[in-house]
């Protein structure tokens, strides 16, 4: 029979990565209060209720699917930089990245009727090119309401992402994510997993924040979901979790469209919102990671290029 850990918050980091490498997902129980809560049922409310369910059996046909959770909730925000989950982004994205950002942020709504969904790996996502040694994401699932095995708490196969392609799980390996509302499940992008069925006559509620290495492409387009006219009051460390910083030497930079003549034409991202990169004060020439988009951006103010 398998089963997934459980922690406490304030478990030792290293006791978390431990259980991750091992099973692949981990569970850390009440991490986000009753009024945190609250907050974000408030502000996604109206657009849960609008969105459409989905379209196929893979996405659910009675499951909606909400995006744009930077944009449309500050209780989202503040889920995207929680410190536990950025200190195990670290040890388990930083492998294989300089920096790793968001993939996408959705909250999964499956209603009573939604059958299990197929169980499958994330990280497929980017087709069969990532050697099986590069851990490519690592997700979190928010319980904004309980996670029960009645209402559907996400299918899991623990060890499963050091499984050779086409093994398939047996139902002993296969188990599910119980947990309280305000605890996140947290699991890489190569382990077998799956929503479960919702046999209840409640809504089964989650947070999909996903993160991926710096140098791959995002699932959710954050520059579309979360424009910079948006991303621009955020702070910093969320700006770059959206994208909004170079992804490693020369990855990210853009051209502003209205920049003046003698003005550089490369620049990284941080300039749309308004602002310099930290790792590059007026008056030196690099930027994040050590690219110098153009020797003149030290001419260039960043209000310059909105
Ligand atoms: O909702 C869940 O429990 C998991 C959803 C999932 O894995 C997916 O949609 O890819």
């Amino acid at each position: 029979m398998s089963v997934l850990e459980t922690f406490a918050p304030d478990t030792p980091p290293d006791r978390l990565v431990g259980a991750l490498d091992r099973d692949g997902a981990v569970i850390i129980a009440d991490v986000m209060s009753r009024e945190w809560r609250a907050r974000i049922a408030a502000e996604l409310g109206p657009y849960l209720d609008s969105s459409a369910r989905g379209l196929d059996e893979f996405t659910g046909t009675s499951t909606t699917r909400t995006g744009a959770l930077a944009a449309r909730s500050a209780g989202c925000r503040d889920l995207i930089t929680h410190p536990i989950v950025q200190r195990l982004c670290d040890a388990v994205l930083l492998r294989n990245a300089e920096r790793y950002i968001v993939n996408l942020t959705q909250a999964i709504r499956l209603l009573p009727g939604q059958p299990a969904q197929a169980l499958h790996r994330d990280r497929g996502l980017w087709g069969p090119y990532l050697p099986a040694s590069i851990e490519p994401q690592l997700g979190t699932l928010w319980a904004l309401t309980p996670f029960t095995k009645e209402n559907g708490a996400t299918r899991i196969v623990p060890g499963s992402q050091h499984w050779l392609e086409g093994r398939e799980p047996q139902e002993a390996e296969i188990t599910e994510a119980v947990m309280t509302a305000g605890s996140v499940l947290l699991y890489t992008g190569s382990v077998i997993h799956g929503g479960g069925a919702n046999r209840s006559d409640g809504e089964r509620i989650g947070i999909n924040v996903t993160y991926c290495l710096a140098w791959l492409r995002q699932e959710e387009n954050q520059y579309l979901s979360c424009p910079p006219q948006i991303a621009r009051s955020f702070e910093p460390r969320l700006q770059e979790l959206l994208g909004y910083t170079m992804g490693g030497y020369a990855l990210g930079y853009y051209s502003p469209l209205d920049a003046r003549a003698g003005a550089p034409d490369t620049v990284p991202p941080e300039f749309a919102l308004g602002r310099l990169p930290p790792a590059a004060p007026r008056g030196t020439s690099g930027v994040a990671a050590g690219f110098v988009p153009d020797q003149r951006m030290n001419n260039l103010e960043p209000a310059d290029a909105q």
